[in-house]
């Protein structure tokens, strides 16, 4: 699949406000696979579609949750949570997909522990692209030009606590990545 198919897709796909934040982390993914040496086209590749199943039916992902034999666990958490691993599985079903964009669009809400360097450019940018504003944004910013993976552990720092505060359940995948890139002193 194309950068130009994906956008086609994608633009039809996602309500526009969903779409302008996709621009925003296309745009951010570019500029940190530049500045970290990734692949440039995979990840505004992965960026372009990483939103893809946002809108879908919850019950329907639940379904391809069970039919594609994906973590059960999913299924009795936040259905926030579905879009990444079901959208990654729906598009590289219907598409000819690179598995490194494949795998960037599955870790890009928990993250993994041990996810490889595109599948923390997508993670950490979907968190800091221009669009978005929360408290806290500007610090995780100018983090994220200095060091990737402490972009990505103050990325998940900053949900779990956002998550805290809502008190609703943390995902252990979520708490498993940040075990695995927060560094031990
Ligand atoms: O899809 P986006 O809004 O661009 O961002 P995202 O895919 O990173 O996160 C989607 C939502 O998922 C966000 O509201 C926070 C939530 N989330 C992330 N990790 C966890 C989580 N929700 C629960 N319940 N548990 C988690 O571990
Ligand atoms: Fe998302
Ligand atoms: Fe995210
Ligand atoms: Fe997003």
């Amino acid at each position: 699949m194309t950068y130009e198919e994906a956008q086609s897709l994608i633009e039809a796909t996602l309500p526009e406000k969903r779409y302008i934040h996709t621009l925003g982390v296309v745009e951010t993914a570019d500029r940190l696979a530049r500045l970290y040496g990734a692949d440039v086209e995979a990840a505004r590749l992965a960026a372009m579609l990483h939103d893809y199943a946002k809108y879908l039916d919850a019950d329907m992902m639940r379904q391809v949750v069970v039919e594609e034999n994906l973590d059960p666990s999913l299924l009795a958490f936040d259905d926030e949570l579905l879009h990444a691993p079901v959208g990654a599985i729906l598009l590289d079903r219907a598409y000819d997909l690179d598995p490194a964009v494949v795998s960037a669009i599955k870790n890009h809400t928990t993250g993994e522990p041990g996810m490889s360097r595109l599948d923390q450019i997508l993670f950490v940018a979907d968190a800091i692209e221009p669009n978005r504003s929360y408290p806290g944004v500007d610090v995780l910013r100018d983090l994220a030009d200095r060091s990737l993976e402490a972009a990505v552990v103050a990325t998940l720092r900053q949900t779990i606590a956002y998550l805290l505060n809502k008190s609703v359940r943390i995902f252990p995948l979520t708490i498993e990545t940040y075990n695995h890139f927060v560094k031990t002193p």
